[in-house]
């Protein structure tokens, strides 16, 4: 699915802003059918848990309804007319006016309603979104409702972060011409100083010529081909570079009789992405990754995209010297992944499938209740929603050259029966519908080197560890023994690239210790330190995310206090001492690996 853009031929109205709302308890029939019964306001984006004083609000399971009014511009006779929401958590229903326009299930990727015929120029309509928070045993990530004896409902999910919900991206009204380009992919190679660029177009709405044109930074053309498919060299090409972004801009024309009847501009750059050995190479390149596991997460706005944060958080990252980060745990807003192409910083793209893995209820022991993978659990059904997703995520991200690799789930069982069963026709459908990025999985603490059962289907072996924190609480001395024999033998048994994609403590800023105490700064830093000195000796390394960027809000739970406090950064952003040590080390790496010591 493209992202919206203003064009030539195109116009964008962007329906954030404040809406109505109210919960489906007092909604009444069919709330749709008219003005929401409600003094209740909301802005859009934004999750709406947190900005109520009401726990019945932010607590709610189940369906909330938001409400506007929107108008077709004038000037949009005889064009198509098509509304774009780019997330809604966790599922959607969409009514323009008593219409239903469109429904969607997944709370991280886009979808559109093609409202033309629905809606004429000039008219005003009201716009009424379900919204449901509910997760189930098939939906991704899953969780599940339970009512208690009072009667209430209450939701339980299998992973650490606050199920925030609403409409957390923007809405936007845009027109196209009713002959449209609808799909553009680019896959970019090179060819000693030159870059080649493979391109496919699809249109919508009839036959048009399709023309393309390839423009440089300063607006001039460097390549042009005609045709749906094919191939265009650029001579002496800029690449896509960690660090050091350039971008090109693929102008798509639709031409009918000699006429341009759409245009739409992709950006986009050209660079390689390979793994070779134990190596993860970008243009060729080894590429050590520096970096964090992030989250979409902020007060008051919960989930709700922010610009502010945006470039606050990038900043943030430069300024510890990270060159990349994770969409930990589900696909993050267009405008991170545009603002990391234009700035150079690598991505590693996530699906929201997190919590696939029962045994996190059995404790320590990693012991399910019954077997994950159980057809009951997370079976057939669970997989198709699961397939879906990743669809929806590579349709969405493919074109974005900070996007290096795909990680399919965050700790799955992989140390358990079926979930091979599970596992090889998603990665085998990751595959064909991109067989240019690598794959990987964050493997869970249960999922050892002896019992593993999907690692050889993956490109790259990505480790969540928590030695010296969950387990060897406050001995630094065993973690780094434990943490350096396992990945040792992550090494031995598969022979490809690990990097370590959660490691860290939960750290009350301000307090101090001499001594190894956990929860204060000085741990932190030092377990962080304890870490990295054993990453050095491994020759596969390639990178190392630390969990977690900043502070963030999870469900209650006597392990959590105010939320997950694993932060380099508060959750308003300040730095705990860990953030200068980071970037004495991460600055002085520039991306490479540092020289192995055995
Ligand atoms: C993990 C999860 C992450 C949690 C983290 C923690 O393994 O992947 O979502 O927040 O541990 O802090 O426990």
């Amino acid at each position: 699915m493209l992202s919206v853009r203003t064009t030539p031929t195109r116009d964008v109205v962007v329906l954030d802003g404040l809406w109505r709302f109210v919960l489906d308890t007092t909604a009444g029939a069919e709330p749709w059918t008219g003005r929401l019964a409600s003094d209740l306001e909301v802005p859009v984006p934004a999750s709406y848990n947190d900005l109520f004083v009401d726990s019945a609000i932010r607590d709610h399971v189940g369906v909330v309804w938001y409400q506007r009014v929107a108008r077709v511009p004038r000037g949009w006779q005889g064009e198509r007319i098509v509304l774009r929401f780019g997330s809604v958590t966790h599922a959607a229903a969409v009514y323009v006016n008593d219409r239903l326009v469109a429904e969607h299930v997944g709370g991280y990727t886009p979808f559109e309603a093609d409202l033309t015929g629905v809606v004429g120029a000039g008219e005003a309509f009201r716009l009424t979104v379900a919204v449901d928070n509910r997760l189930t045993n098939v939906t991704i990530p899953p969780g599940s409702v339970t009512t208690g004896a009072d009667g209430r409902e209450r939701q339980t999910y299998f992973h650490d972060f606050y199920n925030y919900a609403g409409i957390a991206r923007s809405v936007k009204l845009y027109s196209t011409p009713l002959s449209y380009v609808d799909h553009v992919s680019v896959v970019t190679t090179t060819d000693s100083a030159a870059g080649i660029v493979d391109y496919s177009v699809r249109t919508g709405g009839g036959d048009a010529g399709i023309r393309i044109r390839v423009l440089d930074e300063a607006g001039a053309e460097v390549a042009a081909a005609d045709g749906a498919t094919g191939a265009v060299r650029i001579d002496d090409v800029r690449l896509w570079q960690p660090g050091a972004a350039y971008l090109y801009d693929l102008v798509v024309d639709l031409i009918q009789d000699g006429e341009l009847v759409d245009s739409y501009t992709l950006p986009f750059g050209v660079r390689t992405v390979e793994v070779r050995g134990t190596e993860f190479l970008i243009n060729g390149e080894p590429f050590y990754f520096t970096g964090f596991g992030k989250h979409e997460d902020t007060p008051v706005r919960g989930k709700g995209h922010d610009d502010a944060y945006l470039v606050h958080d990038f900043q943030l990252m430069e300024w510890t010297g990270a060159n990349s980060f994770r969409t930990s745990h589900y696909p993050y807003a267009e405008e991170v992944l545009d603002f990391a192409d234009r700035h150079g910083i690598v991505v590693v793209d996530e699906t929201a499938a997190v919590g696939l893995n029962l045994g996190v209820q059995g404790g320590l022991t990693g012991i399910p209740p019954t077997p994950t993978f159980a057809e009951e659990n997370f079976g057939g059904e669970t997989r198709n929603v699961h397939a879906q997703h990743l669809r929806e995520l590579i349709e969405r991200d493919k074109n974005h050259p900070s996007v290096v690799m795909w990680s399919i789930a965050n700790e799955p069982a992989s140390n358990e029966e079926g979930s091979r069963e599970y596992f090889e026709p998603l990665v085998h459908l990751a595959r064909e519908l991109d067989p240019t990025r690598p794959l990987t999985y964050a493997a869970v603490m249960f999922a050892t080197p002896a019992n593993d059962k999907i690692g050889d289907l993956f490109d790259v072996l990505s480790i969540n560890r928590y030695y010296g924190w969950y387990v060897f609480t406050g001995d630094l001395a065993t973690a780094e023994t434990v943490l350096e024999q396992e990945l040792r033998g992550w090494a031995a048994r598969f022979g490809k690239p690990i990097m370590m994609s959660e490691y860290g403590a939960d750290t009350q800023p301000g307090l101090h210790s001499v001594w190894d105490m956990p929860w204060s700064e000085e741990y932190q830093t030092d377990l962080l330190a304890t870490y990295h000195r054993v990453f050095d000796r491994i020759p596969e390394f390639v990178g190392e995310h630390i969990w977690n960027f900043a502070d963030f809000m999870t469900g209650p739970g006597i392990h959590r206090v105010d939320g997950n406090k694993k932060g380099v950064f508060t959750r308003d952003r300040k730095p705990k001492g860990a953030a200068f040590s980071l970037r004495s080390r991460w600055r002085g790496l520039g991306g490479r690996k540092p020289v192995s010591g055995s």
